[in-house]
């Protein structure tokens, strides 16, 4: 059945006679069937991918894409006189996820269908996801982000589970999601919900009453956990996610026949960071209710689960009070106290306890009762296992492996730049599709100035796309013969939207001075800040402002734009990447684990301007030093100044005059007639005084660096030929190759 007769059947009309919106529902319910068909038949042994976020974006071409029939529905809706980008539109994202971790578990469910690996996501169904961002008056406002509708990709199951508490207990359901593998198999995203939740307790933004647990349980992504309540719900949330992760498990393996003593043999569990990690107790709890003792339950546990490690900032290493865990599961102390024993009988080191000063380290769990644990990049995980995990790398050397991320080349080159992937199709076949190494033949018509040329016309296309699309959505003109500087990403200091954001500073005095640059520059940022998160708050605010006072300066807006999108997503990241000339990749070495977003500019095209951090090193060995701007200190001169102690940013302050100026510049009239002084002050004076992720030392490099890209960017055919290499190894970068490698090193499905 075509789309076109599935829709007549529907809704007794013919397409051309439908709403957009009730194509939209036609082409779900559609899709859906499709999927289903194609539903993998089970292997014995099946992964489960649990986490607490999965950044899935928009699915429907995502899934047409995948089940292969993208261009037929196309040709179908377009022949009824409508668009498949404005049907698209109907769609709304879920924002089930903050950034690089939920969307690289977003990619690897694709890449697991893809691979026809019998795998499972597992996570929870938040009614909010993670907030919208709304701007007003240069500051970042929260609200509530509803993506859930009667007609969503979430399917309603029978599966329910009774999931006890500290003195309440609640009742749980299971939607599931298909995963859609391209040209392959289905597999499913589970998310957990619970049916008392209750949206009307929301009130102004964002927030909520946090102490009504069985009515906020799946409210939001990462509530505000800045007091003891919000903490206490992401305890409650991670162990909603796990205990119904570990019944399902159980349920699924004793279906096929386990005894649930060679549960290792039906099931191995990926740990997404420690979000969790409370899985591993849970399951020795369960196991014990199933007939196992102690010993045998810990003993089968311990040969399922493996954990990776997305961050080496100790603060984001979770460790839990014991007083919060008496309060919210009492049942797992025991359990967690009697791993903890068994360890320190064996290791009296208190680094490595499991149990310290009245914190469970959860992460500490995970390494002495999983398999395997993984960095992701070459560099993380040497830092981890030299640095800070080097403890348990002493312990269980055999347990450490690296996995460098990888992203789903159909959403991000297929689906995202259709124009890009029909280039290379052309050029080199449709083998790259299934084999994204064979990007690789590319790299021989580097020298052929025509199709030089014809990469440099799609990215003006593209360059094109961007500005209509943010034009209409958000009301920004942008100068498409202006360089395109883009960085998008979470909002964090380390990862130093600070630096570009003193580097505008700097260019715009450049200007005002005279020194006009050769073509116009466009600096693009898209970035959500942790609602408690105040100096990353203080920065949107520069940077808002920033964007006003140039916008409102004639000397200075022809030759310099800033613009800040709001509520960056998924949705905003597939237009703005195949639209980028230069990405900013700047954090602070030793600090950014890997990256994703640096791997899609790069398969868009993009060249870099990075440090020698998380997936840029590796970035850097494919393409070389022509390719790639790299700038600043390495790792080992950031680690040794950290254990050194001995930054003093100041003294970087009072040498470096353009510095000076341009953080003096925070705090100037000019920027207080359109700021809020109390956060420039403090943002100013944080700067000045601890600057902990050294922005000051690279500051100079990153300028001069800058400098020398824009200048090596007005070189059309040089800059085309180092836009084609960088695509052309892109192909290590697939998260086929990462899921195929976590296949082969540590699932054995
Ligand atoms: C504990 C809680 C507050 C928390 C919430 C979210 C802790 C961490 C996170 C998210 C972390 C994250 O997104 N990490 C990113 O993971 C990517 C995928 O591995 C990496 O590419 C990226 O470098 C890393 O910052």
């Amino acid at each position: 059945m075509t789309a076109n007769e599935y829709i007549k059947i529907r809704f007794g009309r013919h397409m051309d006679q439908c709403t957009n919106e009730e194509i939209y529902i036609g082409l779900l319910e559609y899709v859906k069937d499709k999927a289903q068909n194609k539903e993998i038949k089970g292997g014995k042994k099946k992964l489960y991918y649990i986490s607490a976020e999965f950044l899935i974006g928009k699915l429907l071409s995502n899934n047409l894409i995948n089940l292969g029939i993208y261009d037929e529905v196309k040709k179908e809706v377009e022949a009824n006189g409508k668009s498949l980008a404005e049907i698209e539109e109907i769609e709304v994202e879920p924002s089930l996820g903050n950034g690089g971790l939920g969307r690289l578990a977003a990619c690897f469910l694709d890449s697991i269908a893809t691979l026809g690996l019998n795998g499972d996501g597992v996570g929870l169904a938040y009614h909010m996801g993670l907030f919208k961002q709304v701007f007003a008056n240069n500051l970042q406002n929260e609200e509530p982000n509803p993506w859930m509708s009667d007609h969503s990709w979430m399917t309603k199951t029978d599966k329910t589970y009774q999931v006890d508490f500290g003195g309440f207990n609640v009742q749980s359901r299971m939607y599931d999601i298909d995963v859609t593998g391209y040209d392959s198999v289905t597999t499913k995203l589970h998310l957990f919900d619970v049916e008392t939740v209750d949206e009307s307790i929301i009130k102004d933004g964002i927030n909520f009453d946090k102490s009504e647990f069985t009515k906020n349980l799946t409210l939001f992504l990462y509530p505000d956990d800045s007091d003891e309540n919000g903490r206490l719900l992401r305890v409650y949330q991670q162990y909603f996610m796990v205990s119904n992760a570990a019944q399902l498990i159980l349920d699924e393996a004793v279906e096929k026949g386990s005894n649930l003593y060679d549960l290792p043999e039906y099931a191995v569990i990926q740990i997404n960071d420690t979000h969790p990690s409370m899985v591993i107790p849970e399951l020795v709890r369960l196991l014990q209710i199933r007939g196992l003792t102690m010993d045998e339950a810990i003993d089968v546990v311990s040969k399922c689960t493996a954990y990776t490690n997305h961050t080496i900032l100790a603060e984001a290493l979770e460790k839990w009070p014991i007083h919060f865990m008496m309060k919210a599961v009492p049942q797992l102390m025991p359990i967690i106290r009697e791993l903890h024993n068994r360890i320190a009988k064996k290791v009296s080191d208190p680094d490595v306890a499991i149990i310290r000063d009245g914190l469970v380290h959860m992460a500490h769990m995970d390494i002495h009762y999983g398999i395997s644990i993984n960095g992701v990049a070459a560099l993380h995980t040497e830092i981890l296992k030299e640095t800070e995990l080097n403890k348990f790398y002493k312990l269980y050397p055999e347990k450490f492996n690296n996995k460098t991320n990888g992203i789903t080349f159909r959403r991000w080159l297929l689906y995202c730049n259709p124009e890009l992937a029909s280039l290379v199709e052309e050029l080199i076949g449709p083998g790259f599709k299934k084999d994204a190494t064979e990007l690789k033949k590319l790299e021989q018509y580097m020298n052929d100035d025509a199709v030089v040329n014809k990469f440099l016309e799609v990215k003006d296309l593209r360059k094109k796309v961007l500005k209509d699309y943010l034009a209409k959505t958000q009301g920004i003109s942008l100068d498409e013969n202006s360089i395109y500087d883009i960085q998008i990403k979470r909002l964090h200091e380390y990862k130093r939207q600070q630096m570009n954001a003193l580097y505008v500073i700097n260019k715009y005095f450049e200007i005002k001075e005279g020194k006009k640059p050769s073509r116009p520059i466009t600096v693009i940022f898209g970035a959500k800040a942790a609602p408690a998160y105040v100096i990353a708050k203080d920065i949107i605010h520069l940077i808002l402002c920033l964007q006003e006072v140039i916008a409102n300066d004639p000397q200075v807006s022809p030759y310099l734009k800033v613009v800040m999108v709001e509520n960056y997503n998924v949705t905003l990241a597939e237009k703005l990447i195949p639209a980028c000339d230069i990405h900013e990749q700047i954090s602070l070495a030793s600090k950014e684990a890997s990256g994703t977003s640096n791997m899609k500019f790069m398969l868009n095209g993009a060249v870099a301007i990075g440090t020698m951090d998380g997936a840029n090193v590796e970035m850097h060995d494919f393409v070389g030093d022509d390719n790639i701007f790299i700038f600043g200190e390495d790792s080992d001169t950031v680690i040794k100044r950290y254990a050194e102690g001995s930054y003093v940013s100041k003294n970087y302050y009072k040498k470096d005059k353009k510095l000076k100026k341009a953080v003096d510049f925070i705090i100037s009239d000019k920027l207080l007639e359109v700021g809020q002084k109390e956060n420039l002050e403090r943002l100013y004076n944080e700067l000045l005084n601890k600057d902990w992720f050294m922005t000051f030392p690279d500051f100079e490099d990153y300028c001069a660096t800058k400098e020398k890209a824009y200048k090596a960017y007005e070189n059309r055919l040089e800059w085309g030929r180092k836009m084609i290499k960088n695509i052309a190894n892109a192909g290590f970068f697939s998260s086929d190759r990462t899921i195929a490698q976590y296949n082969e090193d540590i699932w054995k499905l």
